[in-house]
């Protein structure tokens, strides 16, 4: 009897998806150690910690195909891109790898609908949530940084980012909860 309750082309989408949240942690992992052969300490706990976050999401994929009788296949991965050349451009790079990643979640979204795979629609939509998270920290990295001056910061505000960055939150408010009492 098949208690596959996935699809083929479902259960071929969150493979890859495996696969391309093991790239983010990757990713992470790379600039994480990248950060702290510049000396930013901070930068890089900031980035491990995200590193073991994609470590999770690529478990959460694994488990829901696990869960819904499917086959998990664990494939070869893409190497990091090389490193990048300064803080704002760590910043974009990451910022461009969780886009990439958001469209990538919104592709099994789009399947999962066309299929009327409700179960899938329902599971994606945690990462559709997560992703909107994401894209704001790395924003708010961003946004730092320019107020620290960009490429051209002072030492000392770099030094004051990277302390701040060590011990940054690892959740951004969501904007459904804002309110005017509390805007973020
Ligand atoms: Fe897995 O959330 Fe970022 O990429």
């Amino acid at each position: 009897m098949n208690t596959n309750r996935l699809s083929k082309k479902i259960e071929d989408i969150l493979n890859s998806q495996v696969t391309k949240e093991a790239e983010a942690a990757q990713v992470y992992l790379s600039y994480g150690c990248w950060a702290d052969s510049k000396g930013y300490s901070g930068i890089a706990n900031y980035f491990f910690r995200h590193c073991k976050e994609e470590r999770n999401h690529m478990m959460k994929v694994i488990q829901y195909i696990m869960g819904r009788g499917g086959e998990v296949k664990i494939t070869d991965t893409k190497g990091p891109s090389k490193n990048p050349n300064s803080l704002q451009d760590c910043f974009e790079k990451t910022f461009k790898h969780e886009v990439e990643n958001t469209t990538a979640i919104y592709e099994i979204v789009n399947l999962a609908h066309d299929e009327k795979d409700w179960a899938t629609y329902n599971f994606a939509q945690w990462f559709v949530q997560e992703q909107i998270e994401e894209e704001k920290l790395i924003m708010d990295l961003l946004d730092k940084l320019k107020i620290a001056g960009g490429d051209k910061a002072s030492d000392e505000s770099l030094f004051n980012l990277d302390e701040y960055l060590g011990q940054a939150p690892d959740h951004a408010p969501l904007p459904r909860e804002a309110s005017m009492d509390k805007p973020e």
